[in-house]
Formats: structure tokens, C-alpha cells, sequence
């Protein structure tokens, strides 16, 4: 569950101390503060503590953070693509590496630690728009107006994610997880030349390092036949989609990851429970089932709402 700890007290106390950038910076902070929801929920897997934007820095970007990210140069015209350089992210961003390898020793087995990068499309949005958006006119007005320099930026974006997520394999993630955070935002055909392509060269580049590949999009209810072509292990979603029709549509060949919408962490446990359960009860049906959130955990959710949901589903899946 992404995010998760924004909604503990123990996280906020440490950034009360912090600002998010050092903290991700701080391997020894960034690893106490990805145990905390491990600690704290009991949920499965711990998820490293970062953010899709830091291996913009490899790059050459700077990002700030207020607190989405904010680029105060963003990357708009064919020159500002060409500037970029390609750097080798275990140089550039030394504490994600070190932030893993610190982890995996603390972790020893307890559950299994995956790492992640934003995908190519959805982490150019940012470097383009130069911040969240809810259409990203930007990115959108490059790829339709130079779509050549498009492919340089997409290009120079998944030749660094790539090796930002083998070495985060190296380092100790036991899988990855790519987020397509708007990927819905293009059509099917838009996403097939723009966004699949550099996702599925990323996932192949990574096959055969034995790790679980997990890919995650938002919106994607126009976007499944595509995505059947991924190249993923297992394929997350959000609550827009039922899960089994999901599963059905990308030709059951996936575990599907997903789908509570976040927002129902908000109301009473008994309703927390009563949508969950409608959740689990489908899934017998599917390949394989990572019950999680269909999107980040929302700042203001009550913990103890997020207790009774990791409780719940644990017993289910016992009983
Ligand atoms: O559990 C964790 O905390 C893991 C670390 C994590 C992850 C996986 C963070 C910490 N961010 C992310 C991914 C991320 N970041 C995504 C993909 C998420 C998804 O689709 O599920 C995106 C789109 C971002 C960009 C981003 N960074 C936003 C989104 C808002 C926007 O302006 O578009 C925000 C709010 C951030 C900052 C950030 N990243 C992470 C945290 C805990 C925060 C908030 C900082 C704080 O207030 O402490």
C-alpha cells in the first residue's frame, strides 16, 4: 500500500524533523521510515521509501518537492531533451542503493522488499509539465507537435530507468514495480507508440533477474487489450475496473494487484470490510490475487481504519 505511511503518526514525526528530499536522501531514515507501515499494519511486503521523481537527478533535473514534485526548469523544447544526460544512477543517486541494501539486511526474509520507478511516459509528464496536472496538456502538446523529440525524451527516460531499477535488483529488491500513474490520459493508440513500448523494453531488459515484475496504471479501462502485451508478471489496477473482468480482458495471464479505491478507508470498518469482501470473494476466480489499494493511501485515512482492512483481509485469506 503506497504511501501508506503518510498516514502515521510515527512518519509524520520524522518529517516534522525532515524535509521529504532529505529524508529520501538519508538511507538510514528511509529505511526506518519504509518499516514503519511494515511494522505498524502487518502488511506483506514492505515498498522502499522514495519517489518516482528521484532518479530524475540522474538526468541532470532538480526536483522539489511542496509537497508534489516541482521542476523549476521543466523540459520543454528538442534542446532542452538533447541537454539532458545520461547519467549511471549508482553514482547519482548513491542513498536509493544504500537505502536497500540496509533494508534487506534489517528485513532479513521478514517479507519481501520491492523496489520501483515511475514508467517512462508517466515520469516524462512531470519532467515536461514541470509538476502534477489533471490533464498534462505539455507532455501531450510534445508528443502530438515533435513526436521525434518525444521518442529522444521517452528514449533518454527508459535508458536510465532501466538501469535505475537492475540496480535496485542488485541492491536487494526482490520485485519491481513500474507506476503508470497517467498512462489513462492517452488513447489506445497514443499509449501502443508512446507509453507500452518503453514499458515492455524496460520489463524485458528485466526478465531474467528473477524478480516478480509488477506494472500498475491507473485508468487503464480503455488501455487493456494493450497492456496484455506489457511484458509483467502481475498487473495492478484501480477500482474503476472489476477485477475478474480485468483479469478476462488482459487474457487471464496475469496476477492482478489492486483494487480497493482508497477513499472507502474513509468510512466505518464495518463498510471497510463489507467492500473489501466483495473484492476477495472474486478473486478465487482469478490466476493469482495481491489484494492492495487501487491507488495511494489517502494523508487524512485514520490508521486504525487501515488496521482493521490489513486485519480483515488476513483473516480471509486464512479462513
Ligand atoms: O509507501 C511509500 O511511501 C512509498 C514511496 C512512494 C511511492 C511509491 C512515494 C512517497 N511516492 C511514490 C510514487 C509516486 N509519486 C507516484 C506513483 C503513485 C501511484 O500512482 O500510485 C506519483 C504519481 C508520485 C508523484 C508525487 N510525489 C505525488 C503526487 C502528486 C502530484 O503532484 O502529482 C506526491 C504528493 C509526491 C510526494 C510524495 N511521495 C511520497 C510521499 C510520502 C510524498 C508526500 C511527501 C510528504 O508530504 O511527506
Amino acid at each position: 500500500m503506497r504511501q501508506a505511511g503518510r498516514c502515521l503518526p510515527e512518519y509524520r514525526a520524522v518529517r516534522r524533523r525532515v524535509d521529504f528530499v532529505s529524508l529520501c536522501r538519508t538511507p538510514e531514515l528511509a529505511a526506518q521510515v519504509t518499516l514503519q507501515p511494515v511494522d505498524r499494519l502487518g502488511v506483506d511486503a514492505a515498498i522502499l521509501f522514495s519517489d518516482i521523481l528521484v532518479p530524475a537527478e540522474s538526468l541532470g533535473l532538480e526536483v522539489r518537492f511542496e509537497p508534489g514534485p516541482v521542476l523549476d526548469r521543466p523540459v520543454r523544447s528538442a534542446a532542452d531533451i538533447d541537454r539532458l544526460r545520461l547519467g549511471d544512477p549508482r553514482e547519482q543517486v548513491p542513498f536509493v542503493y544504500e537505502t536497500l541494501r540496509i533494508l534487506s539486511r534489517e528485513l532479513a526474509g521478514r517479507v519481501p522488499l520491492i523496489g520501483f520507478a515511475g514508467s517512462p511516459f508517466t515520469l516524462s509528464a512531470y519532467l515536461v509539465e514541470g509538476r502534477g496536472s489533471r490533464l498534462f496538456e505539455q507532455i501531450k502538446c510534445l508528443l502530438f507537435g515533435d513526436p521525434a523529440a518525444a521518442h529522444r525524451l521517452l528514449e533518454k527516460v527508459a535508458g536510465v530507468t532501466e538501469e535505475y531499477l537492475l540496480a535496485q535488483v542488485e541492491a536487494g529488491a526482490q520485485a519491481v514495480q513500474l507506476f503508470d500513474t497517467w498512462a489513462g490520459l492517452l488513447g489506445p493508440q497514443e499509449y501502443r507508440e508512446f507509453g507500452l513500448r518503453y514499458v515492455r523494453r524496460i520489463f524485458d531488459r528485466l526478465r531474467d533477474r528473477g524478480v516478480p515484475l509488477i506494472y500498475f496504471v491507473l485508468d487503464a479501462a480503455h488501455l487493456l487489450d494493450e497492456i496484455r502485451g506489457c511484458g509483467a508478471d502481475v498487473v495492478g489496477v484501480d477500482w474503476r475496473l472489476d477485477l475478474a473482468e480485468a483479469s478476462y480482458r488482459l487474457g487471464n495471464r496475469f496476477v492482478m494487484q489492486g483494487n480497493l479505491d482508497p477513499t472507502v478507508l474513509l468510512a466505518p470498518p464495518a463498510q471497510i470490510e463489507r467492500r473489501a469482501e466483495a473484492i476477495l470473494a472474486r478473486s478465487g476466480a482469478l490466476p493469482g490475487h495481491v489484494f492492495n489499494l487501487g491507488h495511494g493511501v489517502l494523508p487524512d485515512t485514520p490508521v486504525e481504519h487501515v488496521e482493521a482492512l490489513v486485519r480483515f483481509v488476513r483473516q480471509y485469506a486464512t479462513s
